[in-house]
């Protein structure tokens, strides 16, 4: 353990510094990530930040839910980003105006939002505010309310991103994933060109308030730029974009792993407001098999994304790469095998003096200790990472993860990601979701 202990009125002291972030972060009725950074709604940001709002406010946990949820597409889909409509015109690019959602049929008629989706993590959520917020009666209410939501989400997914009925939802953008420059990208991205005089003029603003040498390169976000016009070209026609040859389809272990806990976890829904869990639970056990036959990489030790233009695995050795424990997933034998590679100088050994777990294997070339999702550690991907090894009674490295969501904030402030062997934050200050599950982790 590379830091101290923190006392008693040191954990009390952090936690109200993290309920005074997310109410500086909330904006009526519902919380920003960071009000500079990311001035709107974020689709799996407002989930975790329900999750810590529902141990002690529970109208603001369901007001966030339910802002997220007017945005909500016709066919389904939950979007990336709901816009902040008192302040359309914050530092974000790419704004309102540039997704052109209007050109579809299934956008909704005056939420203005992105034309792109994030993980499915929703229907965790809810189970969450069930299980956690003080009243319990109000809870099921409130998830009976979004039930027909949450179902017509998910078979959105199944439906519109599963064109071979695998059981595996398809991503068609990096931001779809959460986690915008991976590593996991790379090799699709560097593959496929583009016409610079084609591509739509644009102006970052990512890098106003960050370091840019922390944030994605000029050509990634070309790229990410190209895959937006090519999807606002084709109307946000699913069929559409498939037929035409997407040049980024991936079958990600991290969207399908939340969508198969989701799954699971709406099935418990159903079974507490009086509906059938049934359809839920068989579309689970549908997407774990199909993780398992297909994603599982034996020799890595670990699960890989799918890349369906090449039909091959891409080789990235990323933490996202163990969160199928997170639904229990993987085996007895594949659990261990997982267990033995992350507790390795790769991710942080138990021994080890660093903060687990970096987003991204220390041991490689590329490795980056303090650029985005290449390397730093990320509170919610240690969230998840330790409710998956608790399942599983990895006690040691709960604890250590645990810790690590406790000391980083206690360290170095509420930041978006931090150094894996110094603690040193990273990105932007007063972060919402770090804020929220770091209450999460002490109630
Ligand atoms: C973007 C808001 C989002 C997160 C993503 C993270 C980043 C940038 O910020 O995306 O412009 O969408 O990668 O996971 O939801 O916090």
């Amino acid at each position: 353990n590379p830091s101290p202990d923190i006392s008693e009125s040191d954990c009390k002291h952090l936690a109200d510094t993290a309920k005074k972030i997310l109410n500086n972060n909330w904006k009526d009725s519902f919380t920003v990530p960071s009000s500079s950074q990311y001035p709107h709604q974020w689709s799996w940001d407002s989930v975790f930040i329900a999750m810590g709002y529902a141990h002690y406010n529970q109208d603001r946990a369901e007001s966030e839910l339910r802002h997220l949820f007017n945005g909500q597409w016709k066919n389904g889909m939950v979007p990336q980003i709901v816009f902040n409509s008192t302040e359309l015109n914050g530092d974000y690019f790419p704004g309102y105006e540039f997704w052109e959602i209007n050109k579809s049929d299934n956008a909704p008629d005056t939420v203005k939002t992105s034309g792109i989706c994030q993980p499915p993590i929703h229907s965790t959520g809810v189970l969450h505010l069930i299980k956690y917020a003080p009243n319990r009666e109000r809870a099921l209410k409130f998830a009976s309310d979004l039930f027909p939501k949450l179902v017509s989400w998910h078979n959105y997914l199944y439906s519109e991103r599963d064109p071979n009925n695998e059981g595996l939802a398809y991503i068609r953008h990096p931001w779809e994933s959460g986690q915008d420059n991976s590593p996991i990208w790379d090799s699709i991205l560097d593959e496929f060109e583009i016409n610079k005089e084609e591509l739509p003029e644009y102006e970052r603003k990512d890098d106003i308030h960050v370091n840019a040498d922390e944030r994605p390169s000029s050509e990634e976000y070309d790229k990410y730029v190209y895959l937006v016009d090519f999807f606002r070209h084709r109307n946000y026609h699913e069929k559409q974009i498939l037929d035409d040859n997407c040049p980024f389809l991936v079958q990600d272990v991290l969207f399908n792993t939340l969508l198969c806990k989701a799954n699971r976890d709406l099935a418990e829904i159903a079974s507490l407001i009086g509906k059938n869990p049934k359809p839920f639970k068989e579309s689970a056990e549908r997407t774990a098999e199909a993780m398992n036959q297909k994603l599982w990489n034996e020799k890595e030790q670990m699960y890989n994304d799918f890349d369906l233009q090449t039909s091959k695995k891409i080789q990235a050795r990323v933490l996202a790469g163990f969160m199928p424990l997170y639904a229990k997933i993987p085996d007895e034998s594949q659990k261990q095998k997982m267990f033995d590679y992350l507790n390795t100088h790769c991710f942080c050994q138990l021994t080890d003096t660093c903060f687990p777990a970096p987003s991204y294997d220390k041991s490689g070339d590329d490795y980056s200790a303090r650029t985005y999702w290449r390397g730093p550690v990320w509170i919610n991907m240690n969230w998840l990472l330790s409710e998956g090894l608790d399942q599983y009674g990895f006690d040691d490295y709960v604890k250590q993860v645990k810790n690590s969501i406790i000391q980083l904030p206690f360290k170095s402030g509420f930041r978006e990601y931090y150094d894996t062997d110094t603690g040193e934050g990273y990105g932007i200050e007063n972060f919402s979701w770090t804020a929220a599950l770091l209450l999460d982790t002490l109630y």
